[in-house]
């Protein structure tokens, strides 16, 4: 297996790549990814953990707010984006989604103690298919007709886990939660991952929220009863998620959903990023919520 590079690779480098090169980089990504479907994330003394909503192509944002989470917390806070990198790209960042999913899933790759990507409904595409398929169309403009690009960002993206726990008491995942419960423990029960599952976890909805049962999906939004159950049942005491631009920057369902959006597409829903702690007990207190600005848009390529 050929080993991941010391430095991720930036979206204005990705774009300069061959094929060849392209493809070449990404073998080496999928082959550094965790490969597992649920991941416990440990205590960091005095570290944080940065948060960030759907990115959907806004590369110049994503990768600046991975910048400081970088920098802060004197090299030990860690980020963590809740999915949806690819579709819903800003008209001004053409082939942005795939630059910001590959970008960020070299950092991922090359950083794995310190960025961590989770996936969302436009990353589950091979196996609950959605509208959008604009990665695949980007791809076949940077990299030519017969590329097998948008299949091997695919194969990636299945490397990705679901969902996320804080051993602080933070559950994270794109979307939802598995309602129904058929193992011990959350690495059990993810580990059989299927639809179902996958429709709690990457596509469901908040009670109350104005998107909640017109997204077509087989599941009925969650309530704050049935939220409250899972976090006592796994020990953890608010869910942090994206996937809904009308519910971004707000607490939900008493105080136990907190929803982020952070991309330019969505601009008046606001962008916003959490900063929780990644040691002692996290209640809604302890979580920062902050405003993020878009960031400049790169000079036009000639
Ligand atoms: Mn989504």
């Amino acid at each position: 297996m050929t080993e991941p590079h010391s430095a991720p690779i930036g979206p204005v480098r990705w774009s300069q790549l061959s094929e060849h090169q392209a493809l070449e980089e990404l073998d080496r990504i999928v082959g550094a990814l965790p490969g597992k479907p649920f991941l416990e994330v440990p205590e960091r003394s005095g570290a944080h953990a940065w948060l960030f909503g759907d990115t959907h192509g806004d590369w110049p944002t994503a990768q600046r707010m991975l910048e400081a989470a970088l920098r802060s917390g004197e090299g030990r806070d860690r980020a963590i984006f809740l999915g949806d990198y690819v579709d819903r790209t800003p008209t001004e960042l053409p082939q942005g989604s795939v630059l910001n999913a590959l970008s960020l899933l070299s950092a991922a790759a090359t950083l794995p103690d310190r960025v961590v990507l989770l996936r969302g409904n436009h990353e589950t595409q091979r196996q609950i298919p959605g509208i959008l398929r604009e990665a695949a169309v980007e791809a076949r403009c940077l990299w030519g007709e017969r590329t097998p690009m948008a299949e091997r960002l695919e194969d990636a993206f299945g490397r990705l886990p679901l969902a996320a726990q804080l051993s602080s008491g933070v559950y994270l995942a794109h979307a939802g939660f598995p309602r129904t419960r058929s193992a011990a423990s959350l690495p059990e029960e993810f580990a059989r991952t299927d639809d179902g599952l996958l429709f709690e976890v990457v596509w469901n909805d908040v009670l109350g929220s104005p998107v909640a049962g017109s997204r077509g999906i087989p599941c009925p939004p969650f309530t704050e009863e049935e939220v409250g159950a899972f976090l006592r049942a796994i020990g953890a005491e608010i869910f942090v998620r994206a996937h809904d631009p009308y519910l971004a920057g707000q607490w939900s369902l008493g105080g136990k959903v907190l929803t982020l959006h952070t991309t330019r597409v969505f601009l008046w829903a606001g962008l916003w990023r959490a900063c929780v702690p990644l040691s002692g007990r996290v209640g809604p207190g302890e979580v920062r919520l902050e405003p993020v600005e878009p960031a400049p848009l790169p000079p036009p390529s000639s």
